[in-house]
């Protein structure tokens, strides 16, 4: 993580700056979800978004790969579907209060990843189960730094 340092310098800013502003409301956010037309879980995702603030615009598509590398995705930061919402790329189930907290900080960034899908993550609940999970922080330089954990 030695050649993050602008980075995570852009990252820190951004908290203090949010520690003196006010709470914000949040306001209806539009949000492009990209997904196959078979993807269950992606749906699963799409009504925990609606739920929790979001407008969300969906597009099936059967060439979701592109779109990732489009994104700038890199393999290890993958899931199923991929969003962009204001300036930032959402990929995997990512929780709608972390795409929130992106929002409000506005760091330098290409957006939130959860790669792979863990249980027990919005959209793929299974019961009690919960598996551990990060939400990363990615950029462009194909760097990534925890932004939240969970449970
Ligand atoms: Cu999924």
């Amino acid at each position: 993580m030695t050649k993050a340092k602008p980075f995570l310098r852009a990252s820190l800013l951004s908290i203090v700056s949010l520690a003196v502003s006010p709470a914000l409301v949040h306001a209806a956010e539009a949000i492009t979800v990209h997904k196959s037309p078979t993807c269950g879980c992606c749906t699963d995702w799409v009504r925990h978004l609606e739920e929790n603030g979001f407008e969300v615009t969906v597009h099936d598509t059967q060439n979701i790969n592109q779109i990732k590398v489009d994104a700038g995705l890199t393999r290890e930061l993958a899931s199923c579907h991929t969003a962009f919402v204001g300036d930032y790329v959402i990929e995997g189930h990512v929780p709608a209060t972390d795409i929130h907290r992106l929002l409000q900080e506005a760091p330098q960034a290409r957006g939130l990843a959860v790669p792979g899908m863990p249980i027990g993550s919005p959209g793929m609940e299974m019961g009690d189960r919960q598996d551990p999970y990060t939400v990363l922080l990615f950029n462009g330089a194909g760097q990534n730094r925890p932004f939240a954990t969970y449970p």
